[in-house]
């Protein structure tokens, strides 16, 4: 019987990011060495490097249990398949990016009504169509599969719907980013009637527990008593912290906790104006709860 899957980008912006969250979560891949199904030598699961617009459909229809997309294609593919049921698990966190308005540099913007009767060219024509819809806006869609960012220099449109990081590339063609019309990061999706199954679930705990950890921090500190209550205030996060007894101190705790967000220098400085001292902060490798 063949072990579950998870359909992977074989290659592009995706591939490390998503090989970096499968090594940080135990999953390690042989070498695929020219295979489109490759094992994982850690875990009961196999991986189909494929190109990222084929990942939607090969979940969709069953060859795949699971796959990471980007939320841009996930999403086009939904909205030109409404009949099909996909479900996004996690947000990952990385290959973060923005699908964008975007026209030349003079251009007078003057709110979304400026779209009325003009052509906007993109590669992802369904989520362009749903946000003009959205808005009233009555505009003519040029599907394009590549170069988006030229068309409006060949005369093709007015305006484009694209994925900007930087906006380097926008500059360049004398563009500049409009108005941002969903913000993009890599997703783990599977089918509805599929997502509640053992092996979607203990890839699911094992996704939760680095990306988790990698937005938490545990933090020690000796503080004075009397300032419990204000640090578990400042503190981000933080509902129930340890809090321990110093050998020979019976005016100071060691308290510890678990926070779910970054520690500013700001937050630091503020818990050492309340008397803590020797705080340290460090970083939490996996979490599971
Ligand atoms: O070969 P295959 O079909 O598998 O890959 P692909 O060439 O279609 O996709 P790929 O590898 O380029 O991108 C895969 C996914 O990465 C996208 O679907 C997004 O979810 C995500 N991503 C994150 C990006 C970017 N950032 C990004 N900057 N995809 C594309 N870009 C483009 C952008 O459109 C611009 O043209 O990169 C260019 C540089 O961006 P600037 O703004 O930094 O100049
Ligand atoms: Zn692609």
């Amino acid at each position: 019987m063949s072990q579950s899957s998870l359909a992977i980008q074989k290659k592009g912006r995706l591939s490390a990011g998503t090989l970096s969250l499968l090594e940080r979560c135990g999953l390690s891949p042989e070498e695929p060495n020219g295979r489109l199904r490759v094992p994982c030598q850690t875990f009961p699961l196999d991986l189909l490097l494929i190109r990222d617009d084929d990942i939607p459909n090969t979940v969709a229809n069953g060859r795949s249990d699971s796959g990471i997309v980007g939320s841009n294609v996930l999403r086009e593919y939904q909205l030109a398949n409404p009949q099909t049921r996909l479900k996004v698990l996690k947000n990952l966190a990385f290959a973060r990016c923005r699908l964008s308005l975007a026209g030349p540099k003079e251009f007078a913007w003057q709110g979304v009504n400026s779209l009325q009767g003009k052509k906007i060219a993109t590669s992802y024509p369904h989520i362009l169509t749903s946000f003009l819809n959205r808005n009233d806006i009555e505009a003519e869609v040029i599907e394009l599969s590549g170069s988006v960012e030229i068309a409006p220099q060949l005369g093709l449109s007015d305006f484009i719907l694209d994925l900007v990081s930087s906006g380097e590339t926008l500059r360049t063609n004398g563009l500049r980013e409009i108005l941002a019309v969903e913000e993009i990061e890599a997703v783990f999706f599977t089918r509805d009637d599929n997502s509640d199954t053992p092996d979607i679930q203990r890839l699911l705990d094992r996704f939760r527990g680095v990306l988790g950890a990698q937005n938490s921090r545990y933090i020690m500190m000796n503080a004075p008593k009397s300032s419990l209550a204000e640090i578990q205030r400042i503190a981000p996060g933080l509902s129930a912290p340890t809090v321990l007894p110093l050998a020979g101190r019976d005016d100071s705790y060691a308290i510890h906790m678990v926070a779910q967000e970054t520690i500013f220098w700001e937050t630091l400085e503020k818990l050492r104006a309340l008397g803590a001292k020797d705080i340290l902060v460090v970083p939490i490798e996996k979490m599971m709860s």
